[in-house]
Formats: structure tokens, sequence, C-alpha cells
């Protein structure tokens, strides 16, 4: 499985030295089509829609972190992973979040609903992206076809600013 160290050592991070307050994850599953989703019940975007995902515990990885938060909103079991690069966000208040993103077509247990997200399958072409966070409809379909991605952020509440985002 895929961690922060391998992300930088396949120099696939250029944000190991960028300052964050908190390191998180993102994490979709995607089986015959259709993708993971969850509404979010709590935390950073509650009521929002997004992928499963949360913030790293002391010590953790990513990896570990991807699985233990898909887990905790799902009850999905995720078997493996497959690391799509990070995004960085800046909020206007000073906020920095830097985010792994992760892709898993292995994971196995139906969802559920949980204490933290009501999950759902979603049909890959009809991503609900008015209810999500306004950067997922410029970078989600691209990593969900297989691109890497690197990218920078501003947001000002819920509101997009400038970004810059690159794709291998
Ligand atoms: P918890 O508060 O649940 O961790 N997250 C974002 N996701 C997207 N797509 N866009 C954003 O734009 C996001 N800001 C935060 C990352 C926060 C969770 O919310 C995601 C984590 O999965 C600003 O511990």
């Amino acid at each position: 499985m895929a961690s922060t160290d391998n992300l930088a050592e396949n120099g696939v991070s250029s944000g190991q030295h960028w300052p964050a307050d908190h390191l998180a994850t993102l994490v979709f599953c995607l089986c015959d089509n259709r993708i993971l989703l969850i509404e979010k019940k709590r935390g950073l975007g509650a009521g929002k829609v997004n992928g499963p995902g949360g913030k790293l515990d002391p010590g953790e990885t990513a990896a570990a972190c991807a699985v233990r938060e898909v887990a905790e909103e799902t009850g999905v079991a995720v078997h493996a992973l497959d690391a799509r690069g990070e995004l960085r966000f800046r909020f206007a208040d000073g906020y920095r979040l830097r985010v792994f993103v992760f892709v898993s077509t292995d994971f196995s247990g139906e969802p559920h609903a949980t204490d933290e997200a009501d999950p759902f399958w979603c049909a890959r072409d009809r991503i609900p992206f008015a209810r999500m966070w306004a950067d997922d409809r410029l970078w989600l379909e691209r990593v969900l076809d297989g691109a890497i991605v690197d990218g920078t952020l501003d947001f000002d509440g819920d509101t997009l600013g400038q970004y810059q985002l690159s794709y291998r």
C-alpha cells in the first residue's frame, strides 16, 4: 500500500515541504462505473457530498488513515489503494489542509449509514457536483480515469478562488 513516504519517494508529492495544519485523505471506491460517496454528517464539509476520508491520526500513514476512514464512515473494508496524488487547500482564515487522494477497486462489505456519514453508490456520469466542494468538478473525473493530480487551491469559506492543478 502507498504511504505518504512512498508518495514522496516516487516523486508524486510536491507538497512534502508545504506547511499544513492537518493532513487528510480522500478515498474513491470504484466498482462497475459506480463510486462510493458519502453525505458527511460532521467535520469539515459537513452536509456536503464527498468521498470518505478524514484527518490522519498522529503517527498514522495516509494509507492507514484512508482504510480507517472508509471503514468508520461507510463500513466498507478497503484491501488495496492506489495513490492518486494530493491537493493542498489554503483557506482565507489561514487554515491549510493537505489531502492525499486514493482510488480503490479492491474492497468488500456493504456500505451502511454510520454516525459520521450516509454512504451511497453513485453512477460515474451522475456525480452530484452541485452538492460537493467546488474543486471536485475540476479534478475528480480525471482521477477516476486514472490520472494522478497535484494541486494547490484557495478557498474563502465554500468559495473556490485561485487554483493550480496538474496531472500525470
Ligand atoms: P475531517 O474533518 O472529516 O477531514 N476536504 C475536502 N475535500 C474536497 N474534495 N475539497 C475540499 O475543498 C476539501 N476540504 C476538506 C478532506 C476533512 C475531510 O474533508 C475533505 C477530508 O476527507 C476545500 O476529519
